[in-house]
């Protein structure tokens, strides 16, 4: 065969009656049946770069939080954001072509439509977790890479937000816009430094536990503190379920994910009562916070409290600049934010609200329409951006007093401080012990700003999860017919009832979500609308 492309995708046929899809977070699902999509990914990256004049573009393979024996796939735009849409459907539709010749016919064919020149240099950054499939799965990319033509750097073990750095920063070397130096030294320095900038000397109350879900968020998390002020200086880290030596142990009874889901702290943890932990998840892109407090009662502080925390903080900044007349602050948030926060951003914060599908893409291009949008999943994604218009205005503004002055360092070490690229663990981590620094608070302080209502989430397993298809940014479902006025019905029997399903993207399974004024109630709810979806997707 003399045709590179068809001889890649040769080397890695596709398993028979298996239909991939581009979902929420990329391709994800069982490793083993992963080789074809891994190297066809590695085809539509080089595509990607060519048509976008041979700008970098990432493939960083992971699954994140679902299990070990998952694997995924997910592209990477120039800047650090999540790949075009557009570009999702190609990939869906490249990952499911039958044979070698349909995909070098599909990669012709793209070229085409695209007016995409061939002979244009490609370039592609590749990484991936710590799961035991990666090594085979990366020279499935690879394989793709080199049967395109491509010039690739393979940056070995990375969190997911790493990578996308290292695309930013690849992009934008010697411009204007230069995010930073394109290696993992040039990540922990410019994370390190901003941190140390943005702490001002203040110091955050007692120690914080960091729960590293037994991914590459470990290794990478003891490299940044490396870099770090001394605990001395500014705060104690602890680093706990940091095994990457057992792959099989990610995210099993810790992580994120665990900690969101099941409301409680790992069964490992050993902290005291109101010491500051946190969870990443298994590729350092979540965070969620919690503590026990003196009675042993758990208490969590989910993305939804870090959105609230960051954005009263920053809002605080701006005005403390003196720049509130030219910056306006706006949060963005999924149907999976508890009502109470909601409630807080718009009438105590008096910000206002988005809601957007599930996905940090949908978050991400909400967020990209405000002069600082923050944004975050209650599961623990997010990050804040700031538009190019903010950026120029802090820049140039001139502080009016010392109080002025001091404010708008903190709010340019912010910036350094917080991942413009994509929502990052290490990061978001360190941003919310700057503010709860700068306002001497503890978890409980953090905790009392607003009440949550009680929520439950559950997992419906269904034969077929494509057929449950949502409207109003996931909070109605349209199909099966007739059952959100089923739902509708359990909603109104319970106080401040509020639920919804909707087909997982990373999973093969429906999520039901449900939130009421009581603990009982929002059980009883979850359970109610779990059974209707069971129900349906009989
Ligand atoms: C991914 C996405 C997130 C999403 C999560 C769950 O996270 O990046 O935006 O919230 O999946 O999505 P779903 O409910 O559709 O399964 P991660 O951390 O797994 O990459």
């Amino acid at each position: 065969m003399a045709d590179p492309v068809a001889e890649a995708a040769q080397k890695h046929p596709a398993p028979e009656g298996l239909v991939y899809t581009y979902g929420t977070a990329g391709f994800r699902t069982k490793a083993e049946v992963l080789d074809s999509v891994m190297t066809r990914c590695g085809l539509i990256a080089a595509l990607r770069s060519r048509a976008l004049k041979g700008k970098w573009i990432g493939v960083m393979i992971t699954a994140s939080h679902n299990p070990p024996e998952d694997n995924g796939v997910k592209l990477v735009e120039p800047l650090g954001n999540m790949l075009q849409e557009e570009w999702e459907v190609l990939s869906t539709e490249m990952a499911n072509k039958a044979t070698p010749e349909d995909v070098s016919q599909f990669y012709h064919e793209i070229a085409k439509k695209y007016n995409i020149d061939l002979s244009v240099p490609a370039r592609v950054a590749v990484a991936r977790d710590t799961r035991a499939s990666g090594a085979r799965l990366l020279g499935c990319v690879l394989d793709g890479l080199h049967g395109a033509g491509v010039e690739h750097k393979d940056y070995g073990f990375l969190t997911t937000p790493q990578l996308h750095y290292m695309v930013r920063c690849l992009n934008t070397e010697g411009t204007k816009d230069a995010y930073g130096t394109p290696t993992e030294e040039g990540y922990y320095e410019k994370f390190a430094t901003a941190f140390k900038t943005a702490l001002q000397g203040k110091k955050p109350k007692g120690s914080l536990t960091v729960d590293c879900a037994n991914g590459v968020g470990g290794p990478k998390l003891t490299e940044l503190i490396k870099r770090l002020p001394s605990k001395e200086e500014a705060l104690e880290i602890f680093v706990v379920n940091d095994d990457v030596i057992k792959p099989e142990a990610l995210n099993v009874d810790c992580g994120a994910d665990y900690v969101k889901t099941n409301q409680r702290a790992p069964p490992s943890s050993k902290v005291g009562p109101n010491d500051r932990c946190c969870s990443l998840d298994g590729d350092a892109d979540r965070v969620v916070f919690y503590f026990k407090d003196a009675n042993n009662m758990f208490h969590l502080l989910d993305g939804d409290r870090i959105a609230t925390l960051v954005a009263s903080f920053l809002g605080d900044l701006v005005r403390q600049s003196g720049l509130a007349d030219s910056i306006k602050i706006g949060v963005v948030q999924t149907a999976y934010a508890n009502g109470a926060a909601t409630n807080y951003v718009v009438d105590h914060l008096k910000l206002k609200v988005d809601c957007t599908a599930t996905g940090v893409k949908y978050l991400h291009h909400a967020a990209e329409k405000l002069d600082i949008g923050v944004y975050f999943e209650a599961n623990g994604h997010g990050t804040a951006i700031f538009s190019h218009d903010t950026l120029d205005t802090i820049a140039k503004h001139e502080p009016k007093s010392t109080a002025q002055k001091e404010a708008l360092e903190v709010l340019r070490a912010c910036i350094n401080l917080i991942n413009q690229a994509v929502g990052d663990a290490l990061s978001d981590f360190m941003l919310v012990e700057v503010v709860l620094a700068h306002k001497n608070w503890g978890p409980q302080e953090w905790l009392s700003t607003y009440n949550d209502l009680p929520n439950r989430l559950l997992k419906v397993l269904v034969k077929d999860r494509t057929i449950f298809q949502t409207t109003d940014a996931e909070r109605k479902l349209v199909k099966p017919n007739g059952i959100q006025a089923k739902i509708d019905e359990e909603v109104q029997k319970v106080r401040q009832g509020r639920s919804f399903a909707r087909a997982s993207g990373t999973e093969d399974a429906v999520r039901v979500y449900a939130e009421a004024a009581t603990k009982a109630e929002a059980d009883d709810l979850a359970r109610k609308v779990a059974k209707i979806v069971e129900q349906a997707g009989e």
